[in-house]
């Protein structure tokens, strides 16, 4: 049965993906990445000081792939300082067999093997005028040297972003590039990440979202959120879902909530909605989320959500069971 279920999810990856590589990704409208310093306080919105994001490639694309990060520096604009900056970020990408298979890369606990499989590229960052608000490229990369992973479409990396030390916030972008010196698409790659740190806008008009897959065998989800900030509110859309809230956390704490899944929401994407609190004004506020199946395997977020933005369709009718 499994079997069976694997090559339909390549197929609906690739027939829904036709490639866009920013993250975070244009429907989320999330500002930027965060990590902070190894050294700083969770209360600021980071839980562990690690992102790790994956990288899909077609495995017909034969060409070399480039990965860029915008603001890779921990300074001047764009980054969160407390007192001085002195904080250093590591970003490693990494392929081969068990890079991006290992169930620690994916929960993104910092423990365990997450950092497995082979090292590709490494570079660290401190205050570093030359690539504030610039982008910095690693590659030329084989496609093949990532892990062969068809079940989530071809070839894929795992770009790790650690704070190494120092207690600042580093805000940052990725893309993947077919070239070195630009941010040009590769066609039909994606992004997905399972432990999601980011930036919330300023603006309290800005609705962020994120979007999980939800494959037939979920029947239930648990979202936690981190240092919501009571920033408004999380809510839930989809075919069948006109929106449905979401336990949101305060400062520096964690809430989680479970969530029955429809039906006519399986092989579907959900829309998770983020908005910003409208009665008061919350700036700078990072966060982290994730979701997980009724079985505590965490559920991939994609940069492009797969079959499109889920709108929620008031004519989608539960057949009663006779
Ligand atoms: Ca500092
Ligand atoms: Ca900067
Ligand atoms: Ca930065």
């Amino acid at each position: 049965m499994k079997k069976a279920i694997l090559p339909l999810l390549a197929f609906i990856l690739l027939c829904a993906i036709s490639g866009a590589q920013p993250v975070p990704g244009v429907d989320e409208n999330i500002p930027n990445l965060v990590t902070f310093g190894s050294q700083g306080e969770t209360g600021w919105g980071d839980d562990n000081f690690t992102q790790i994001i994956f990288f899909a490639v077609p495995e017909d694309y034969a060409a070399p792939v480039y990965i860029r990060v915008f603001d890779p520096d921990v300074g001047g604009e764009n980054d969160e300082q407390k007192g001085e900056w002195d904080t250093r970020m590591r970003y490693s990408i990494y392929g081969g067999k068990g890079s991006c298979s290992s169930s620690d890369a994916k929960k993104g606990n910092v423990d365990g093997d997450y950092l497995s499989g082979t090292m590709l590229a490494s570079k660290s960052f401190g205050e570093n005028e030359r690539y504030d608000l610039k982008w910095y490229t690693f590659g030329p990369i084989n496609p093949d040297e990532g892990e062969y992973l068809p079940e989530f479409g071809g070839y894929i990396f795992k770009i790790v972003i650690e704070g190494v030390s120092g207690d600042d916030g580093n805000l940052y972008r990725l893309f993947l590039s077919s070239e070195n010196d630009r941010n040009h698409k590769a066609e039909g790659a994606f992004a997905y990440y399972f432990k999601y740190k980011f930036r919330m806008h300023d603006d309290r008009n800005e609705i962020s979202h994120i979007y999980p897959y939800i494959d037939d065998k979920v029947i239930s989800i648990k979202q936690t959120n981190f240092d919501w900030d009571n920033d408004g509110y999380i809510k839930i859309i989809s075919c069948a879902r006109k929106g449905e809230y979401v336990k949101i956390s305060a400062d520096d704490t964690w809430n989680t909530s479970t969530h029955k899944i429809l039906e006519a929401e399986k092989n579907t994407s959900l829309n998770i909605q983020m908005i910003k609190n409208r009665a008061k004004d919350v700036k700078s506020n990072n966060v982290v989320i994730f979701l997980e199946n009724q079985y505590g395997e965490l559920l991939p977020f994609y940069s492009v959500p797969i079959g499109g933005v889920p709108k929620y369709s008031g004519k989608i009718k539960l057949t009663p069971k006779k």
